[in-house]
């Protein structure tokens, strides 16, 4: 029997191995490697299904290109690159990969926080640059962590997982989100200022897109304070990035620890150049289990689609 055909819209070589198992399974259009895109969709107008992830997303033009498209599977859980308007208009499925991220992606907002506040990044560099044997020169002090006060935006699968850790730690975990939730004893606040005036850690964890561009600005940071710490691992555009960077120089914002950036990966100079600020390269769920996990996510609902089954994880796109 003929493979079925997809298309996929990048490399998913952030999963070993996904590409290839892909291709064994399926006759893969790779968009990215096409010289010429314009007739490869066009000699491919028939395909009904395509493979994305979050990073590379799927526009309207691309959508619109493929007359006869019905699913999009999508490789990471955020969607916010993908054009859920246009999918709504042609009523195109979306599945994407929750949950099986939500542990490795807490983990890292974790050490993200962890390292800020203890400069753990800062002192590795202090050793290797034989800066401990000298006797003028001192790692500056870090905050406490244990017994703190956490604030969380966006109590979702993430947040959630987030919250959990903070308990381990001892900490009083508070959290804002677009409706209180009936299932957890935290506190809710309704106002991301008071919530950030509140918390000694206040750690992103909402969904990106149009709704929560800069829901993070610069009333919300100033709040946090100049002992205060923000951690992201949702996305860049939720941080007003250009006010974070002028409060940290300032000393009006204490410290930051950073998966996602505004503009990725274009990471502003002046961020770079601060040393109270831990920098990572949007690796969230990037471990060999969770990547897995979310490969073996894509390809089960790819697998569903073809066998006439119910997806696994379909995204809402009403
Ligand atoms: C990244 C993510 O794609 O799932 C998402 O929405 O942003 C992440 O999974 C991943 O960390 C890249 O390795």
């Amino acid at each position: 029997m003929d493979k079925p055909t997809i298309i996929q819209v990048g490399s998913l070589a952030g999963s070993p191995g996904a590409n290839e198992m892909l291709q064994s399974h399926y006759r893969v259009i790779a968009l990215w490697q096409a010289d010429d895109r314009a007739t490869v969709l066009k000699d491919n107008e028939h395909v009904q299904v395509l493979v994305t992830s979050a990073l590379h997303g799927c526009s309207a033009e691309l959508i619109e290109s493929l007359p006869n498209l019905k699913l999009i599977c999508s490789w990471g859980v955020g969607y916010d690159t993908i054009d859920l308007q246009a999918c709504h208009r042609r009523a195109i499925m979306v599945t994407n990969t929750p949950d099986v991220l939500s542990d490795c992606v807490a983990d890292e907002a974790w050490g993200l926080l962890i390292a800020s506040a203890r400069h753990i990044a800062a002192g590795d560099q202090f050793v290797r640059q034989g800066r401990w044997q000298s006797r003028n020169d001192t790692l500056p002090l870090g905050r406490r962590v244990s017994g703190k006060k956490l604030g969380i935006v966006g109590l979702g699968r993430i947040g959630l997982a987030i919250a959990k850790r903070g308990q381990g730690f001892n900490m009083e975990v508070a959290y804002h989100n677009r409706r209180v939730r009936d299932d957890v004893a935290y506190r809710y606040y309704s106002d991301l200022v008071e919530l950030a005036r509140w918390s000694d850690f206040l750690v992103v964890a909402t969904v990106g897109g149009s709704d929560t561009r800069d829901l993070i600005d610069r009333q919300v940071l100033r709040a946090l304070g100049p002992s205060g710490i923000i951690v992201n691992i949702a996305r860049g555009t939720v941080i007003e990035e250009q006010a974070m960077v002028e409060l940290l120089q300032s000393g009006e914002l204490g410290g930051a620890g950073l998966d996602v950036f505004e503009n990725e990966p274009h990471v502003p100079q002046s961020l770079v150049q601060l040393p109270q600020v831990v920098l990572m390269p949007h690796v969230g769920s990037a471990t060999f289990e969770t990547s897995q996990a979310m490969f073996d996510l894509v390809l089960e609902n790819l697998q569903a689609y073809f066998s006439d089954k119910a997806l696994l994880t379909p995204v809402d796109t009403s």
